[in-house]
Order: C-alpha cells, then structure tokens, then sequence
C-alpha cells in the first residue's frame, strides 16, 4: 500500500519510523511518504495561510499549496518527500497503482464522520492513501471540492474532541490501518481477539506469577480446559462491553442464549441486545 502524508509538519509522523509501521516501511509492505506542504508554495516567507474571508477568528489554508502538493502525489513525483524510511527500491508487490481507482484522500477533520475498525478495515484494501493534514482553521473549501474530482474524498475525525492539526489524527488512522495489512503484524491471530474487532471488547489477561501480591490469576486459566476458558473469555468481553460501552452492544449480531444470559445481568443493555 501506498501512504502519502502532507503536512506543515513533516517531522511530526517520524514516530511512524518506529516499530511494526516503521519495519513494514523498511521492507517496503508499506510505502509511507511525507510532503512538506511549504514545498508548494512559491513567495517568500513559504506562506500557507491566509485570513477568512467572511471574517472571525483564525487563519485558513490557501488552496494553491494544496492543489500542487496533491497534483504532485497524483503524478507519484517525489518533490518535497521525505521517505519516512528508505525503501532502496524494494518492490512493494504486483499491485498497479493505474489499474486501481482514484486514491482516497483522508481530511482529518472534527467535522468528518468518526473513524472506526470497520473504517480502518475498509481502508486497508486501499492501494493508495492520502492524508491531508490541516492546521489552523481548516482548508479552503474550493481546493477540498476540486479534490474530489481526483480522488474518493474522506473527510474523517477520530473522535468528539478538538486537535489543533491533522497530523496526530492521521498517525492514528495510518496506524489503525496499517496493522490490518498482511505481513505487518507478525502473528496475523493476534487480530482476531481484539476489542473491537467483533464488536466486543478484549477479556482481561494475565502472565506468570500465578500470585501478585495476595491477587491470583482466576483459578479456570489455569486448568487447562480450553472449552472452559474461552467461555469464561467470552463472559468477560461481554460483562466488559455491557459496563464499560454499552453503545456497543445494539450493533452485536450472534448472540446465543448463554451470551443473552450473560448480558441479562446489565439492565441497561438489556433493552438493546439483539437475537
Ligand atoms: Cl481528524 N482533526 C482535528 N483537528 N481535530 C480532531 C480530529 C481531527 N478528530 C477529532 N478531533
């Protein structure tokens, strides 16, 4: 896969370099670059921004800027890149970018639909990511509207709270997506038990000592019973989700009836738990 990054702030996605995202890069699974958005600018002092017009508060990014740094990554020039790590060459599969559809371009943004597993799962099949980090106030409308001749336009925010710039947002979309993709998690099993991944958060886990300080791992974990223990695992991920996200129980499928028993001790999911 594909991942472009433009930014103010190159240097804040170096943290990418770093464990499974940095080593998928280095074995070139991934292709992660990084643009410098200043690169697209052409007076003086590199400016990237400019008054609203309308007035209030703050500054907003210029549209020209953007357009070249996105018709540069639509050429697949390397202007302004930083590889986030050099890939020497390496082949990163079979996969012909012009045969796939238009790159998606992931805005960051509060205002975006919020980000999920379902979306990172969605967006690992992607041959080609975009991500457009704003600063300030946001972007120019008119250059995020011609965007979206070029590429699949994905307005997105990671969460109901306020960042002040893409690049944190993006780093966690490029991580959340970047582990689904084959070959950058080392054991691919350990992405079934998630939270989150059936809709159910993780069950507690324990390693050796069997005795903390007076607290010992729950007696069924050590017995060997594997049947036991993954209904025991089961029953945690449920009573978890129902204390801690009970939102998250509406969208569950496949309950049996143990689980609807299970579940029938939390009153206030009992309302929204499906057969
Ligand atoms: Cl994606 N960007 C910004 N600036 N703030 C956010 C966000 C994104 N998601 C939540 N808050």
């Amino acid at each position: 896969m594909k991942i472009d990054v433009v930014s103010i702030f190159p240097e804040y996605l170096a943290g990418l370099q770093l464990s499974l995202i940095g080593k998928a890069v280095d074995q070139g699974v991934l292709d992660l670059n990084v643009h410098d958005l200043r690169d697209f600018t052409f007076d003086r002092h590199n400016t990237v921004d400019d008054s609203p017009y309308g007035g209030g508060a703050g500054m907003v990014m210029k549209a020209e800027p953007w357009a070249l740094a996105l018709e540069h990554i639509l050429g697949g020039g390397s202007l302004g890149t930083t590889s986030v790590e050099q890939t020497d060459g390496a082949d990163t599969g079979d996969k012909e970018p012009a045969a796939a559809g238009k790159p998606i371009l992931i805005v960051p943004s509060p205002a975006g639909p919020v980000f999920n597993q379902r979306i990172a799962e969605e967006l690992s099949d992607a041959d080609h990511l975009v991500f457009a980090c704003g600063r300030y106030e946001g972007i120019d409308q008119r250059v995020i509207d011609w965007s979206a001749e070029h590429f699949d336009l994905r307005p997105m925010s990671i969460g109901d709270y306020v960042l002040n710039g893409g690049e944190v947002a993006s780093m966690v979309m490029i991580e959340a997506v970047s582990r689904l993709i084959p070959g950058v998690i080392g054991n691919p099993e350990s992405l079934t038990e998630e939270s989150h991944e059936d809709g159910l958060l993780e069950y507690p886990i324990y390693t050796k000592p069997a005795s903390w300080r007076d607290r010992d791992v729950p007696e069924i974990l050590l017995s060997g019973n594997h049947g036991a223990i993954a209904r025991w695992r089961r029953d945690r991920r449920l009573e978890r989700t129902a204390e801690v996200r009970p939102d998250l129980l509406a969208e569950l499928n496949g309950l049996d009836k143990h689980d609807r028993a299970v579940l029938g001790r939390f009153e206030s999911g009992d309302d929204s738990v499906k057969e």
